[in-house]
């Protein structure tokens, strides 16, 4: 067999890699080797503790040899099938064992190859549904300020971080967007869900005065929004969210592609919070990251509507080469299976009280001017340099990784969402790499 081998002088130049500043990165790249469960290896040989699950996806942490075997088996196997008016045994197993853990109801399984489809695939679904049960008129999508749901044209228009948007201006119509619940002044250093701003989720009936309820299919937002920074919602402001849907007859869709799969502690942000979507996207944890694979959860409610037509006629006209690709259907039942054993998507419950603590003491770090925490998920957010957003929070990110820990940031904002793995000893690591980093380039 063949191993990849690392050249002595890499040519960077063909890959045009995604988010990423690019020339700037070539110039004096950061590029891991391998991983083996709370680390990466760099290729300069350093140990680097992942404060991040590669991009919030390695829950269960790297480097499992489980997933690996049942990736090699069903390669040899069956490497691909058609989901076209064909099957294969695994792709329901995969959905079934889905539907097991679950919100309650949403035991309908629609599969994808990423977040961005999962988003794209649950607004289609939302509209669909409208008119399925004969409310043609309700094709507008109702997203939210600072919200991330990929990057494909649905999801892009339904999003709100700015950057994300302002290049590409060509948005799908009839979208709007409620405010976003970032408060700092009246909620920095709350710990887990802040008291305040609730009342943000009227924003739907200020929608539904301005647009008419009758025009809007759905409201999608994630239960807490991670790629801007870590905002756990306001305490009610998800329940208030849900009743308001529910009461102008909107679908509500949760983007669980990073809160979903033990997260924060439950399977899914819609268990912990206690108030369940009518629609839920997932991706990335769903194969702990290592296959690409998505998965849109349906109710019943909206389930069935679709299988009311003749039966010879294809419900949904939608749907990917690679859903429910059989290699991702193994990593994905390999993964479920050590969640299961290992109880990790639970174990993020035990390990919350720590982690809160264990951030909560950067507080008096200079230039820290908030820091959020729920379940497995935190921020610490600086104040950015005069003239130079962005600045402090990337030079802060380059010095963690030459000094052995990799997170992510979002502007002035560190992210840190470790493997569900994570023991106290990591935890201690994390916090004191970063509260030095802090300190040294204030
Ligand atoms: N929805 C949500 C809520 C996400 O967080 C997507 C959709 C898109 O998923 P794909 O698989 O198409 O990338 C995401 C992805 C970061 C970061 O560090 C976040 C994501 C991806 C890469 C980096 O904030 N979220
Ligand atoms: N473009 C072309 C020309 C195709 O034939 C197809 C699928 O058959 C696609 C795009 C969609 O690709 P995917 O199903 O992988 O999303």
């Amino acid at each position: 067999m063949t191993v990849h081998q690392i050249p002595n002088t890499l040519q960077l130049d063909s890959f045009w890699m995604p988010f990423t500043a690019n020339r700037q990165f070539k110039q004096e790249p950061r590029l891991f080797s391998s991983a083996e469960g709370m680390h990466y290896t760099s290729v300069d040989g350093r140990k680097v503790i992942d404060g991040s699950a590669g991009l919030w996806c390695v829950n269960a942490g790297h480097g499992r040899r489980q997933i690996a075997a049942a990736v090699e088996r069903q390669l040899m196997t069956l490497d691909f099938a058609p989901s076209f008016q064909m099957g294969h045994p695994i792709a329901f197993d995969f959905a079934r064992r889905l539907a097991e853990i679950a919100p309650q109801g949403l035991d309908r399984v629609f599969f994808t190859n990423s977040g961005s489809e999962s988003a794209d695939t649950a607004l289609k679904i939302a509209l669909a549904y409208q008119r399925a049960v004969g409310q043609p008129t309700r094709t507008r999508l109702i997203g939210r300020e600072r919200g991330y749901h990929g990057v494909g044209f649905g999801g892009m228009s339904v999003g709100g971080m700015v950057n994300n948007r302002k290049g590409f201006p060509v948005h799908l119509p009839y979208v709007d967007h409620i405010r976003h619940t970032y408060d700092l002044a009246r909620n920095a250093f709350a710990k887990d869900l802040p008291e305040h701003g609730a009342e943000l989720a009227d924003d739907v009936e200020r929608l539904v005065a301005l647009h008419g309820a009758e025009t809007i299919a759905a409201v999608i937002v994630e239960p807490v929004p991670g790629s801007t920074g870590v905002l756990p919602p306001p305490k009610g402001y998800l329940q208030r969210l849900r009743e308001l849907c529910t009461k102008h007859g909107i679908l509500l869709i949760f983007d669980e592609v990073i809160t979903g799969f033990g997260r924060l502690g439950a399977p899914f942000a819609a268990q912990y919070f206690g108030v369940t979507p009518d629609l839920m996207g997932t991706a990335k944890g769903i194969t702990n990251g290592t296959v690409p694979c998505g998965a849109v959860f349906a109710s019943r409610k909206v389930h069935d509507a679709m299988m009311n037509g003749p039966e010879n006629v294809i419900e949904l006209f939608h749907g990917y080469t690679y859903s429910a690709h059989p290699v991702a259907c193994a990593a994905g039942l390999a993964t479920l299976d050590i969640y299961r054993d290992e109880g990790l998507l639970t174990r993020g419950a035990e390990m919350a009280g720590y982690w809160r603590d264990a951030l909560h003491q950067l507080k008096d770090h200079p230039n820290v001017i908030d820091i959020r925490n729920v379940g497995l998920m935190g921020a610490v957010e600086l104040a950015p340099r005069k003239d130079a957003p962005g600045a402090r929070g990337y030079e802060t990110m380059v010095d963690c990784f030459n000094r052995g820990l990799y997170i992510r940031t979002a502007g002035d904002t560190f992210a840190m969402s470790p493997p569900l793995i994570v023991e106290k000893s990591h935890i201690d690591e994390m916090v004191s790499i970063l509260g030095d980093a802090i300190k040294r380039v204030a």
